[in-house]
């Protein structure tokens, strides 16, 4: 629930009444839960509230010890505040040392993290109870349990990537991570689950072969006692059918298991019951056990003393180190840093990476059409073709291509797809400029332009200093015999390095001064044939021309 300044809502269990937050579990000095991740949803932003958090994380008394996270995610609307809600209860109930019935009054109201009845979404971002519990392990050594809460992935208002992120983090940042589901395990559960931890994994800096530690599928309203019993050894011969991987299984169904095997280090499920018509439907439903069915209740307690268990308690570990208190704010700014850049890729809804796919794969094969038609005309090993051939080609081939792009099926329809296409024309647009280079390279006389150019040069200009040295014109004569011995270095240069290989800067020189001599000689020579054409098709002869 929302306050309309922004601000959320929480019971108080002081109270029994809904009080604001954040900020009060802290400056109160109450207990209460504290927004550690702060999403804005319209602008699909994350923001670490680090005051918050290093005000829980770094309290003298726990800072040092090593760290149990224990949190729970999965689909909105589903619990998990709720059963988030019962884990306290027994917190509470072991640090004030009771010893029995830790449920509670049956007339005692829930209270903790925010929940509550509705179909819209409740918690946002990351939460995690401002008050960290110590716990003696069997050992006798100190842990510190954190418990963690999140927002409910696939309302109406995230995007994929948003609830990957929340998801992603809250696996990288918890040692237990409770993943709450509802009547079943289903494919597309386990799907998310794939790609949620594998955005986790992605973030992490050094790979570890198991990266995340535990993971419990929790179901509820599970239906089905008489195939799998309530409880954890039913849901553990539950998760071991539902995760077998067998031989003739589609590659994806496997893939998917053996991907979540390879990223948790143990992974169990337990079964509980449904809570009865009144938790699931009734509007005045307050959290009273009186009100909770006694199956479900029953099955409660052997939950939570089986996930809080000390002997169970799996402190947080991160590259294979224990990480404290402490520490795990580090990790906090860290990985919130990784999720707010822009390096990762985007997670993206199922219909629009697999039209993306379609869209790559058509135009890939696509360009290939082109490509292959091309080479078959004027690929490496064939001879040199006239450029206006080449483009005629181009042009063919370049609508077989755009045509077997468009009637290849793909998703995501028409307006999508023209972007591929647009791309792809691009890419073609390319090939043909890589082909029309590679063509005019075959063409011999491009290849002995320069020396011919060059050789034809050095004949003039010692034509020339012959005439002139003829007439007494000695001076001009010794200059044209100088430019003959110019052109004369640049000819044996140009070759040198056509044959080494080197200084390819200088023959590039050499071969854009031949070029542009060419191309003076060449529209000199075509200005006069044209004016000699016109010339003549007006009847007049071409010596005409000067006395106009
Ligand atoms: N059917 C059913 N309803 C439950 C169960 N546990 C709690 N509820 C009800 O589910 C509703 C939602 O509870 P919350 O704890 O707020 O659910 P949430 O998953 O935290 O929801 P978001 O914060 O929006 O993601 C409440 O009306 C609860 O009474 C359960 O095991 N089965
Ligand atoms: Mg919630």
């Amino acid at each position: 629930m929302s306050s309309p300044n922004g601000n959320r809502w929480r019971y108080s269990s002081e109270s029994g009444l809904m009080v604001e937050y954040p900020g009060d579990a802290m400056e109160s000095g109450k207990p209460g839960p504290v927004q550690v991740v702060l999403v804005q949803k319209d602008q699909h932003s994350f923001e670490l509230e680090e005051k918050a958090l290093a005000s829980i994380l770094l309290q003298d008394h726990i800072r040092e010890l090593d760290v149990v996270v224990v949190s729970v995610a999965g689909a909105f609307r589903k619990g998990k505040s709720f059963f988030l809600d019962f884990m306290l209860r027994y917190l509470y109930f072991q640090k004030e040392g009771g010893h029995s019935n830790w449920l509670g009054d049956p007339e005692e109201p829930l209270t903790g993290f925010s929940w509550r009845g509705g179909s819209d979404p409740e918690t946002t971002g990351i939460q995690i109870w401002s008050e960290v519990f110590t716990v003696e392990k069997p050992g006798g050594k100190k842990v510190a349990v954190v418990l963690m809460d999140t927002q409910g992935a696939f309302d109406s208002q995230s995007t994929v990537k948003d609830c990957a992120t929340i998801f992603a983090l809250s696996t990288m940042t918890s040692s237990v991570q409770i993943y709450n589901l509802s009547q079943n395990i289903q494919e597309d559960d386990l799907q998310q689950l794939q790609l949620f931890t594998e955005y986790g994994r992605l973030a992490m800096d050094e790979i570890f072969q198991k990266p995340f530690q535990t993971l419990m599928f929790l179901v509820r309203d599970w239906s089905f006692p008489y195939e799998y019993n309530y409880g954890l050894q039913g849901g553990m011969s539950f998760l071991e059918k539902r995760l077998q991987v067998k031989e003739h299984q589609h590659e994806e169904i496997q893939n998917v298991r053996n991907h979540i095997h390879s990223c948790f280090s143990s992974v169990s499920c337990f079964l509980l019951p449904h809570p009865g018509l009144q938790v699931a439907t009734s509007p005045d439903f307050d959290g009273k056990l009186k009100d909770i069915a006694s199956e479900f209740k029953e099955q409660l307690q052997t939950l939570i003393l089986h996930v809080l268990n000390p002997a169970n308690l799996m402190e947080k570990e991160i590259n294979g180190s224990k990480v404290t208190c402490r520490g795990l704010l580090e990790y906090f700014k860290a990985y919130i840093k990784i999720y707010q850049g822009e390096d990762l890729p985007h997670p993206k809804s199922m219909l629009q990476a697999t039209a993306e796919a379609n869209n790559l794969a058509a135009a890939a094969s696509a360009k290939d059409v082109y490509y292959n038609n091309m080479e078959e005309v004027c690929g490496g090993d064939k001879p040199y073709l006239s450029p206006d051939i080449l483009e005629e080609k181009h042009c063919e081939f370049k609508q077989l291509a755009l045509d077997h792009f468009k009637k290849t099926k793909k998703m995501g329809g028409k307006d999508f797809s023209l972007r591929y296409q647009q791309e792809l024309e691009e890419e073609i647009k390319e090939l043909y400029e890589n082909f029309c280079k590679h063509n005019s390279s075959k063409n011999v006389f491009s290849t002995f332009r320069t020396p011919a150019v060059l050789f034809t040069g050095i004949v003039a200009l010692y034509i020339a200093s012959g005439l002139t040295g003829f007439i007494g014109l000695e001076v001009v004569a010794q200059l044209f015999n100088c430019m003959v011995g110019l052109l004369l270095i640049a000819l044996l240069t140009w070759g040198y390095i056509r044959y080494s290989g080197q200084y390819r800067e200088l023959g590039g020189a050499i071969d854009s001064g031949a070029a542009y001599v060419l191309e003076q000689a060449t529209s000199h020579i075509g200005n006069s044939t044209q004016a000699a054409a016109r010339d003549a098709a007006a009847g007049r002869p071409p010596s005409d021309k000067k006395a106009q």
